[in-house]
């Protein structure tokens, strides 16, 4: 696996050529490595889950890493993203610190909101995340108005929007579509398609000619992206942010992608097709970019089990941690609340 505190140094023995390979090394595995982070995360969430541990339901993002990794590694620090009831992934890729996310998770006091969101309602503003959302389409006008108040401010930051396909028949949607197309705001709608919406498929309840189409009627440039390949994710938010960025406004990206788990932990998914989860397991974002990195000799087979074994043993300390924390002080039960 290639080192690069030579380029990053500037120094000396190092060739630009040679620099930019190691710096797309580099990045090809922050990329691979956070994708990994979120698939041991949402794993041991899922036992902990089925242990009883968790207070309350998780929805867990296991096969959506690609789409969540593309688009939050495309942003800048000072981007916001809003997110969804499916959001751990979400949270990781914008940088949360693993233990104190899944403390929150487990209700704790170390959480990041104080053990007071639990799953779904995970705020972690000073990294730009305007939370996890138990509303179906809950967080596209916390994006939108993000994205309103850093265009007067003129400081260039952009707003990320992720929904399942569950939130394309809300009206919330198509009022910050409109809203957003006439002001020009620098948001970026991003659709997890990931076929259903708790148990019932997509194209049952969807109407219209394709799921762009929910864009193109306001003038928003609206494309389809595989959202299980993480590169072609990210080049797509990135071509949406730096739009964005010079005042051509939002854009729309309907990334297609599966969950593995169902709905909830503990959903048995009976009616999802065996075939069709077959199809969709063969693309899992994990082993087809290993295979990526290796035919592209980023990494060895040994470079990639080393990389999981660091990241199961980060996942292993956030659970002990989290497990162990305490409960919120019973006299911290009205902190925060107004009224
Ligand atoms: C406004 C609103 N309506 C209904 C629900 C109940 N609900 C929770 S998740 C969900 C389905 C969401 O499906 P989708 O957006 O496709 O996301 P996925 O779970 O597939 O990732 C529904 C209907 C809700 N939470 N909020």
């Amino acid at each position: 696996m290639a080192a690069s505190t030579k380029c990053a140094a500037g120094g000396a023995g190092s060739s630009k050529a040679q620099c930019g390979a190691q710096d797309a090394t580099e990045d090809s595995l922050r990329l691979y490595r956070t994708m990994l982070l979120i698939r041991h995360f949402e794993e041991s969430v899922r036992r902990l889950a089925a242990a009883g541990e968790t207070p309350g339901l998780v929805h867990l993002c296991s096969g959506q890493e690609a789409t969540n990794v593309g688009v939050v590694l495309a942003l800048r620090e000072g981007d916001y993203i809003a997110s969804h009831h499916r959001g751990h992934g979400h949270c990781i890729a914008k940088g949360a610190p693993i233990d104190l996310l899944l403390a929150e998770i487990l209700g704790k006091a170390p959480g990041i909101c104080g053990g007071r969101s639990g799953s779904m309602h995970v705020v972690d503003l000073p990294r730009g995340n305007l939370g996890t959302n138990g509303i179906v389409g809950g967080g596209i006008p916390l994006a939108a108005g993000a994205a309103l108040a850093a265009r007067a401010r003129g400081t260039g930051e952009v707003a990320v929007c992720f929904f399942g396909d569950g939130a394309l028949n809300q009206g919330l949607l198509h009022e910050c579509m409109n809203m957003a197309a006439i002001w020009n705001l620098p948001v970026i709608f991003v659709c997890e398609n990931n076929g259903y919406g708790e148990f019932t498929a997509m194209e049952d309840v969807t109407a219209g000619p394709s799921v762009n189409a929910r864009g193109e009627v306001f003038g928003i440039p609206s494309i389809a992206v595989d959202g299980m390949n993480v590169r072609a994710v990210r080049s797509a938010t990135l071509a949406a942010a730096a739009r964005a960025r010079v005042g051509e406004g939002p854009s729309f990206l309907v990334c297609n992608t599966w969950r593995y788990g169902g709905h909830h932990a503990g959903d048995k998914q009976d009616y999802k097709d065996n075939d069709e989860t077959k199809r969709w397991e063969a693309l899992d974002p994990l082993i087809t970019f290993a295979h990526t990195l290796m035919a592209e000799k980023r990494a060895s087979r040994d470079d990639l089990a080393a990389i999981e074994a660091e990241v199961a043993g980060q996942v292993k300390a956030a659970v002990a941690f989290a497990r162990a924390a305490p409960q919120p002080a019973l006299e911290a039960l009205e902190a925060h609340v107004h009224g």
